[in-house]
């Protein structure tokens, strides 16, 4: 199995993790055994062997209604795929053991699970995230903003590892309720007059907050400002059929199934001719200039496009879509993407990866490749 990313089908934060054998177990999908009451629900997996015994309760077992006769079954796991006939429970239960590997980060529930307080650089804007592509909408906008000669946009980018589950300490949930990267905190206090740190959650918004804080990269209003916010949450609304559907089915699902790889495929070549259509008519999403949803849209669609994203370039031809390819270039050639792209990112070329940002210096002397020289010639 390759890394998920909690569901969500994010690329791009692949670390070093649990191996597929944790998978292994009751409830597991690939192999081992695993012993349910039929009576609550449940179906038939494939390569399955199955041994039932009618119980008869005496005394209430889980909860059912004693008066039912109960059903038990045996199933010994063969390596078979997960079954697709699936009938659910009256009401789901959460099996903790069904998660596998992401167990600890998949969970029906919100809030911290243990404290930790986020660190705190020499910066006005502490960004909270990681290199996958809605960390990267981020770091890319506050590098954009600095080329611009917008000082106020120095930031210190902290790692938030998801597959270590930085993001449910107590600090990261007091920055985002919702436990994902990224997260910002303006502690640039009297510029905002009102004193005191501002917490921004959700990528859209952050650009937005970030886009009027500076007044760069979004119109200032009428048709180009309302084409601009339209194709930006146009981005927030499409991203998880391509992430959390067609990304989670087609590269992590532990097992392919074709009807859940046909549908969000289905839906993932739509978006890309949506955009491929507007790219005809227009160089940039909103217009003639490069603005905030050309920054949201570029890690998603233009990875894509580029056969970055899932090994799925050719399984979805995206050299069809020219014109979302030759957009993809020329967003991909400029100076403050090539940086902002590799900010916090834990994955691929080690030249390529910057894990933190404190300092602009830190591009030509902070990426992987130079610490662990310094780290091997230090040993
Ligand atoms: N709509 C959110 C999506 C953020 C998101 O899905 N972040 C993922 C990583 S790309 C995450 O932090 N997942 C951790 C988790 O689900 O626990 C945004 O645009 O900011």
């Amino acid at each position: 199995m390759r890394n998920d990313s909690t569901g969500m089908g994010c690329p791009g934060f692949l670390d070093a993790q649990a191996s597929d054998a944790d998978a292994i177990g009751i409830g597991g999908v690939q192999g081992g055994w695993t012993v349910w009451d039929w009576s609550r629900g449940g179906s038939a997996r494939q390569g399955a062997l199955i041994v039932f015994v009618v119980s008869v309760p005496q005394e209430s077992v889980i909860g059912a209604p004693r008066s039912q006769p109960r059903y038990w079954g045996i199933h010994i796991n063969t390596g078979s795929p997960m079954s697709t006939e699936y009938t659910p429970p009256k009401v789901w239960t959460w099996n903790k053991a069904n998660g596998g590997r992401f167990a600890n980060i998949n969970r029906p529930i919100a809030g911290p699970t243990h404290d930790k307080e986020l660190p705190v650089g020499k910066h006005p804007l502490q960004l909270y995230s990681l290199g996958t592509p809605n960390g990267q909408k981020v770091t890319i906008m506050l590098e954009e903003l600095l080329a611009l000669g917008k000082t106020g946009a120095e930031y210190d980018a902290w790692l938030i590892r998801i597959g270590e589950g930085d993001q449910f300490g107590s600090g990261f949930v007091a920055a985002n309720p919702n436990s994902k990267i990224p997260a910002l905190v303006d502690r640039s206090g009297p510029l905002n007059g009102s004193g005191g740190p501002i917490r921004v959650f959700e990528s859209g918004a952050i650009l937005i907050y970030l886009a009027e804080k500076f007044g760069a990269f979004l119109p200032k209003d009428g048709a180009a400002r309302a084409e601009c916010l339209s194709w930006l949450f146009w981005q927030m609304g499409s991203a998880p059929y391509l992430g959390g559907g067609f990304g989670h089915f087609y590269a992590y699902a532990p097992t392919k199934i074709e009807y859940a790889i046909d549908r969000f495929t289905m839906e993932t070549k739509r978006q890309l001719d949506v955009l491929d259509r507007r790219l005809a008519e227009a160089k940039y999403l909103a217009g003639d200039d490069y603005t905030i949803a050309d920054i949201a849209v570029w890690p998603w669609y233009g990875g894509l496009a580029k056969g970055l994203l899932y090994g799925a370039g050719e399984f979805l031809a995206v050299q069809e879509y020219k014109n979302v390819n030759r957009w993809a270039d020329a967003i991909g050639a400029r100076p403050a993407v090539k940086r902002g792209r590799i900010v916090n990112r834990l994955q691929g070329d080690p030249a390529a990866q910057l894990r933190e940002r404190h300092d602009a210096s830190d591009f030509e002397l902070r990426t992987q490749d130079k610490l662990e020289a310094v780290k091997s010639a230090a040993s």
